[in-house]
């Protein structure tokens, strides 16, 4: 009766351990998701002017990417390390390998973000600073994301 009970705890307490990575997969990829649709699909769009210049959606946009900024630090925690990550990227081995070298361009993009905010006001300092976001979300993902093969 009680090894049933430590077998059922342990299965139990087993399952709840892949639920929260797959929990944080999910996270993952569902930021990164509306990363790029604000990055790309707001920001990148009115410079491209695919659509109309909105301040209201640019202020929007660069509040979830500012959001993303506080949240990336516990994002990747040790627990998420070789988790399966379905689609066209994960993460790289180097986020858990080079934890201050990730922590240095989550601070970088943070920066540049809260930055951001205070410079765009029109479409001319949008065009200026829209591009350096960019950049930073690249900058990391050539380092600390792996494409699946
Ligand atoms: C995106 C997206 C990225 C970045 C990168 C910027 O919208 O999906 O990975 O921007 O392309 O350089």
């Amino acid at each position: 009766m009680k090894r049933t009970v430590v077998a059922v705890a342990a299965l139990l307490l087993g399952a709840g351990a892949v639920m929260a990575q797959q929990d944080l997969v999910k996270h993952s990829q569902d930021t990164m998701k509306a990363n790029a649709k604000n990055l790309g699909g707001v920001l990148i769009a009115m410079v491209k002017g695919e659509k109309p210049y909105d301040q209201a959606a640019v202020n929007a946009a660069l509040a979830q990417l500012e959001e993303t900024a506080k949240k990336l630090p516990t994002m990747y925690p040790a627990s998420l390390k070789g988790a399966k990550f379905e689609g066209d990227y994960g993460p790289s081995p180097k986020i858990w390998e080079d934890q201050a070298g990730f922590k240095a361009k989550i601070e970088t993009f943070g920066k540049v973000v809260t930055e951001a905010k205070a410079k765009i006001k029109d479409l001319d300092s949008l065009k200026a600073t829209a591009p350096g976001i960019g950049k930073e979300c690249g900058g990391c993902h050539e380092t600390f994301r792996l494409k699946n093969s």
